[in-house]
């Protein structure tokens, strides 16, 4: 079984090291949970937490987990009889586990009609969902998977197939009362005896979620392979770091998450602020500089000169005075925690995977510390430096000139913007404030916020990014 096209199986699983063998049987636990949005997060995050709780308290909370367009790993996991490995990466040591909580995969652009009916399925009794922040979006279209979940939710209520809780677990403030919202819309336009059953039967928990996962790379797959002797085409690689604190709303049961770690609670806000605007907001930060300044990862770029500093000074006196703590945190331990995970060496998050997106998740966790700082009459010179640090990365060139990618779901908002801007960077400037979906009124019109940017801008297109954090 170990031969060069042996793959992970069933069968192979007797000849794995003893210490990568999955948890629970592989198939022995029932479906209970769908997840939507099958990507590496969820594979190293939720499916995880799952299985460690199926194997601590047992219950049948298999995961019939639903890629919403790609087929790549829903065929890739079918090959494997649903399992994949999860490494586990700190500086110098690194653990591989097999995972066997999935019960299920589906493609949903494939099978649309097979998600809703699995929605409506009363065996299933809680919904989990990782599909970015840029997809909750209003739920009118079935093609999106806030529309799948709206028509699945429609169906179950049609079928009343019990209770459910829907449970969100991407960056976003408030995500499930975020997600409730949008689906709530579509709901109420289906009228009255549906909308009434998804009231008085479906939650929607918010949840903070944490645990570095950059994409897969070959570097990830040939570790995987040497450890477990045969290939694995659905591996992830992992910090060994994670979190998950979860509002207990689950109104037809839910898996011991709390026995693998993760923290229940009434109330995830200051949690969810916490860990929004200082671990992402600092990853947001790095990632522009990086990315202008050359540099691939997140750890590299924390190695430039400066950018350690920078980053401690951004986290003391703007982040953190504009925050409350969680009962028992201290935000100044979680913080310096956060960029020691950032340093580790073995982690190679890319910059540009990071930068992704910038238009969603400046407001959450940049946006939002200018604010309330500006609220408190204090200035925020280096956040201002992360807005202009993305003003520059929009533009599309690095400091050695080479070529950056603007993957965002506002990219040609941001180009038309930048091809109508007036000269310098105080046009740019201006252009780039204009865009409403990123910057709130009240900020785009702050003249001393928009002066600090301009400066920053100015330094970053005369100096480059790496020269302007050596002079902070
Ligand atoms: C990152 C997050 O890509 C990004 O935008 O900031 O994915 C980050 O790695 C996770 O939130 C960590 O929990």
């Amino acid at each position: 079984m170990t031969g060069p096209r042996a793959v992970l199986r069933r069968t192979a699983l007797a000849a794995l090291p003893a210490e990568c063998r999955p948890l629970i049987e592989p198939g022995a636990a029932g479906t209970g949970i769908v997840h939507l949005g099958l990507g590496a997060f969820f594979r190293a995050h939720q499916a995880v937490y799952t299985e460690e709780a199926m194997a601590s308290d047992g219950g049948d909370w298999g995961i019939v987990a639903v890629a919403p367009r790609s087929r790549a790993v829903v065929d890739a996991l079918r090959a494997q009889d649903l399992m994949y490995a999860v490494a586990s990466t700190a500086a110098h040591h690194t653990d591989v586990r097999v995972v066997a909580a999935l019960t299920g995969v589906r493609h949903a652009a494939g099978d649309p009609d097979g998600v809703v009916a699995l929605l409506a399925d009363p065996r299933v009794r809680v919904v989990t969902l990782t599909v970015t922040e840029k997809a909750y979006v209003p739920a009118d279209d079935p093609r999106t998977v806030t529309g799948l979940l709206a028509l699945g939710l429609l169906a179950r209520a049609r079928a009343d197939a019990g209770p459910l809780a829907v449970v969100s677990c991407d960056n976003l403030p408030g995500n499930g009362r975020r997600l409730g919202e949008l689906v709530g819309r579509t709901v109420r336009a289906a009228g009255t005896p549906a909308q009434e059953w998804i009231a008085g039967n479906v939650t929607f928990p918010s949840t903070t979620v944490d645990r570095i996962v950059p994409a897969v790379t070959p570097g990830t797959l040939a570790l995987v392979r040497d450890r477990l002797g045969v290939a694995d085409l659905a591996a992830v690689q992992a910090e060994p770091y994670r979190q998950w604190i979860i509002e207990d709303a689950f109104p037809h049961g839910r898996p011991a998450w709390d026995r693998a770690g993760a923290v229940l609670t009434a109330d995830t806000g200051p949690y969810d602020q916490l860990k929004l605007r200082t671990l992402n907001g600092l990853h947001s930060s790095l990632a522009y500089l990086g990315a202008l300044a050359g540099r691939a990862t997140i750890a590299e770029t924390l190695a430039l000169p400066h950018a350690r500093v920078f980053a401690e000074r951004l986290l003391a006196e703007e982040i953190l005075p504009t925050l409350t703590p969680p009962a028992g945190v201290d935000t100044a331990a979680y913080g310096r925690r956060v960029l020691d995970r950032f340093a580790n060496p073995a982690i190679h998050h890319r910059t540009l995977q990071v930068a992704t997106d910038g238009s969603h998740k400046l407001p959450p966790r940049i946006l939002r510390t200018i604010a309330e700082r500006r609220a408190q009459g204090a200035t925020t010179p280096w956040a201002a430096l992360v807005v202009a640090a993305w003003m520059r990365f929009v533009q599309g060139t690095a400091d050695d000139g080479r070529p950056l990618p603007l993957d965002d779901p506002l990219a040609d908002r941001i180009r038309s913007a930048l091809a109508t801007a007036g000269a310098g960077p105080a046009g740019v400037v201006d252009a780039l404030l204009g865009l409403r979906a990123v910057f709130p009124a009240d900020l785009a019109h702050d003249d001393p916020l928009r002066a600090q940017i301009v400066a920053w801008l100015t330094a970053l297109t005369r100096h480059g990014a790496a020269a302007t954090l050596e002079g902070v």
